[in-house]
């Protein structure tokens, strides 16, 4: 007999079906034994009825979480008892042959069979792979997935080549001190903090690039929003005008990522309550601005020209209200807090740059680079670095580059901040911190 997916078994009423998958709960009703089971495509209810417990014989073994196979017939449940709104709400499955297809060694450390998981940070990260299994849980992977695939097609649609970069590196990429030192057999080499020099090299050979891929930060952050792997969309452009140019194609990616949620991840978004940011265009405020309307809206007094968390948030909060959109670009920042190969300005203080903020968090950085090569050396000297250290990099540009500019996305913010959950850990399977190494 052949599988049959959850999700069939409502055109399968009166027929037969074999079916696999695990026990969310068990349920005892005297002589009845109910059990919620659920495959990768949905859930269903399954009743043991007392004549057929010798056959269903496995069903006293059986707790939550047990995977199992059964053969059972579908019937019609009375109107009565029907679930509206359930996919498999109009149906039940009467068991007739069961079996254990993996014996548990432990009861569960966690339970994970109420609608809601009710357990702290630390508890649902450290027993993973069991709270994975929580239905919630698992809808914030399903629309991470959509995610990646989405950022995938829609940099495809714009010609977008997908490159891989290497991430084990023989010199720290952006200077700063926020990298993972490695032993490399007899040598010393440093995790990539980003694709950065590498993409800009790909944008000077097929022009549009993307990546996908981890990124290492020796940050001891204790935030919601920090982690110290995570995956970056990496996206670099050639031939742009400028900045305008880079912003505007990442405002259509991020737009058309956003649509394949609404196709196919609706019943994950539902679980969270959560809504697609309406898609009007997205507002462009200088930094410079940006510090004057939280001085004079908030009364907030920043310092060294720069924005922090909170007054991401509060302009943020700004935007929404007056434009309706859930994302900013603040853009021109001062050179000072920029990388060296972030491109100044007309002016000389200011650069080419933005973040893009996303309902309070910066979700992406970006801009256009130096692409001259003597104004880059310029600029690495300028930010105390020795451009010996950069030699590789700098021949990219050493036989001629064109204009480019691009992003770095933080994959996992978006999921925060799209659901609403209280940590960026959340979104990740299996998150590194300062103190979390495992599992
Ligand atoms: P930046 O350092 O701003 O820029 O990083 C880009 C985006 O990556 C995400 N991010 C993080 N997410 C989780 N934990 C962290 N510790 C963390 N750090 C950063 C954020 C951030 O906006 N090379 C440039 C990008 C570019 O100019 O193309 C860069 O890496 O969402």
């Amino acid at each position: 007999m052949q599988r049959t997916l959850i999700r069939e078994v409502p055109s399968q009423v009166g027929k037969e079906v074999l079916l696999k998958g695990w026990v969310s709960v068990r349920r005892d009703h005297g002589k009845l034994v109910f059990l919620d089971v659920r495959d990768r495509s949905g859930s269903v209810q399954v009743v043991v009825l007392p004549n057929h417990l010798e056959s269903c014989a496995a069903v006293h073994e059986v707790r939550n979480e047990t995977a199992i196979s059964l053969v059972g017939k579908v019937n019609e449940r009375p109107a009565n008892a029907k679930k509206e709104g359930e996919l498999t709400g109009g149906v039940e499955i009467e068991a007739l042959e069961l079996a254990i297809l993996a014996k548990g060694e432990e009861d569960l450390p966690i339970d994970v069979s109420s609608a809601d998981l009710d357990v702290n940070l630390d508890t649902l990260l450290n027993n993973r792979t069991v709270s994975l299994r929580h239905p919630k849980i698992q809808a914030i992977f399903r629309l991470y997935s959509l995610l990646l695939a989405g950022y995938d097609q829609a940099c495809r649609r714009e010609e977008f080549v997908e490159i891989k970069t290497p991430k084990i590196l023989s010199s720290a990429t952006e200077g700063g001190a926020n990298f993972f030192k490695i032993k490399y057999f007899d040598r010393e080499a440093y995790l990539a903090q980003s694709p950065q020099f590498y993409k800009q090299a790909g944008a000077t050979v097929f022009e549009r690039v993307f990546e996908i891929g981890s990124v290492f930060r020796a940050e001891p952050h204790f935030t919601s929003r920090h982690v110290n792997e995570y995956v970056g969309l990496d996206g670099e452009m050639a031939f742009i005008d400028g900045v305008e140019d880079v912003m505007a194609m990442l405002e259509r990616i991020m737009f058309s990522t956003f649509v394949s949620f609404g196709e196919d991840g609706a019943a994950e978004l539902d679980r969270y309550a959560a809504h697609l940011p309406p898609q009007v265009a997205i507002p462009r405020i200088r930094l410079s601005e940006a510090l004057r309307i939280l001085k004079e809206e908030y009364g907030k007094e920043v310092e060294n020209e720069d924005i922090d968390g909170e007054g991401e948030r509060m302009i943020s909060e700004y935007v929404s209200k007056k434009y309706g959109s859930d994302f900013v670009f603040l853009t021109h920042y001062p050179v000072a807090l920029r990388p060296f190969y972030s491109m100044p300005s007309a002016d000389g203080k200011y650069t080419e740059t933005f973040d893009l903020l996303f309902r309070g968090v910066e979700i992406a950085s970006g801009g256009q680079r130096i692409h001259e090569y003597r104004m880059l050396v310029d600029s690495i000297r300028r930010k105390g670095l020795d451009p010996e250290q950069f030699r590789d990099y700098l021949d990219v540009f050493r036989y001629g580059a064109p204009a480019h500019g691009g992003w770095g996305l933080g994959s996992e913010r978006i999921i925060q901040k799209l659901l609403g959950l209280g940590s960026i850990k959340e979104a990740l399977l299996y998150p590194r911190d300062v103190k979390r190494l495992s599992p």
